[in-house]
């Protein structure tokens, strides 16, 4: 707990090849949203003014208004601080057999209200191959990565399908990195896992040759609301990488994560940054579902994230505290 009676900031890093996905993601999670998981609802808000006033909302204008994705090729680290707030339903007491027999009306669900705020550090892919062979000045920014709060390891199945193996390359170095450094801090779980809590994203969920690929492999259901876009449900989603992963030589990548972290400390999304074209006043169009034009710079239509505040909210839950209302 901080001094002004919130939550302090947890440090989310994101990691992936570049032009993974990983700052689409991070302005994505700057679009006015709601999400429900749990039954619980949810959004984030812009997290206060440092380091980077106004980031926030220039992030999320520039996919939501501007429609416009971030420069893929920008240098140097970006911080966006989100204060992600969510009203959870609270487990009622439970109803004693004679009152379940009368059938009575059932008491209203009474809800309480979390806080949880984070951080999430962005840094260019690049970047992590001179991680790698660490100079002593980088010593501050490479524990600033591998004490993070939680890890979003971003996985690019366009990368796979054009075969440019960047996923591989990019795993192996930051797995060789954070594994010497918890080595060095014997932070080592039991066989050998990393310590690290971590979301696994399957993103660009949305681009056309993934989504048909999905629906080969038999993934994917309407989602939630009445736009009916798909979704890959989160229990389906371990199985979508290992398959998307078998489709394309890439087990070892899959592997590599079963591998290093503690399965209760996994979870896996499938997420698109951009969410899926729908005409105004329609649904779903399977024939017509681009939302990113041809150019890989601007957005077609509306922004609507598929599973990018979800991914944050479960890395932030351990550290949620109950606001007083
Ligand atoms: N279709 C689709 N393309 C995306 C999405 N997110 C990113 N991209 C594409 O991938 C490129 C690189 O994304 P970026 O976030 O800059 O990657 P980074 O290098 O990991 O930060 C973008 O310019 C887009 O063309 C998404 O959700 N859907
Ligand atoms: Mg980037």
């Amino acid at each position: 707990m901080n001094q002004d009676g919130l939550p302090s900031w947890r440090r989310i890093v994101l990691w992936g090849g570049p032009h993974a996905g990983k700052s689409t993601l991070a302005a994505a999670a700057c679009v006015t949203q709601f999400v429900e998981v749990d039954g619980g609802t949810w959004q984030a808000l812009p997290g206060g003014t440092d380091p980077e006033p106004g980031i926030y909302a220039e992030l999320g204008k520039l996919l939501q208004e501007d429609r416009l994705l971030p420069d893929p090729d920008l240098d140097g680290e970006t911080r966006v601080r989100l204060n992600l707030r969510g009203t959870v339903p609270v487990p009622g007491p439970r109803r004693t057999w004679w009152q379940r027999r009368l059938r009575g009306p059932v008491p209203p669900v009474a809800t309480r209200d979390l806080i949880a705020r984070i951080e999430l550090l962005d840094r260019p892919g690049d970047d992590y191959r001179h991680f790698v062979d660490v100079r002593p000045e980088d010593d501050q920014r490479l524990s600033a990565l591998a004490d993070a709060d939680g890890l979003v390891y971003v996985f690019d199945p366009v990368a796979e399908i054009r075969r440019e193996r960047s996923n591989r390359s990019y795993q192996t170095r930051f797995l060789r990195l954070l594994r010497r450094w918890a080595q060095e801090e014997n932070m080592l779980r039991a066989r050998n896992y990393l310590p690290h809590r971590i979301a696994v994203c399957v993103t660009k969920y949305d681009e056309t040759e993934v989504y048909n690929q999905g629906c080969v492999g038999g993934f994917g259901t309407q989602g939630p609301d009445d736009t009916r876009t798909p979704r890959v449900s989160d229990v389906d989603a371990v199985d979508y990488l290992r398959w998307i992963c078998r489709q394309h030589g890439a087990d070892d990548v899959f592997a590599a994560i079963r591998n290093s972290f503690d399965p209760e400390r996994v979870r896996y999304f499938v997420t698109s940054a951009t969410g899926f074209y729908v005409r105004p006043g329609e649904s779903f169009d399977a024939n017509d579902h681009a939302n990113v034009e041809a150019d890989g710079k601007s957005i077609r239509g509306l922004v609507r994230p598929v599973n990018v505040l979800e991914p944050l909210i479960w890395l932030a839950m351990p550290y949620a505290e109950t606001v007083e209302r």
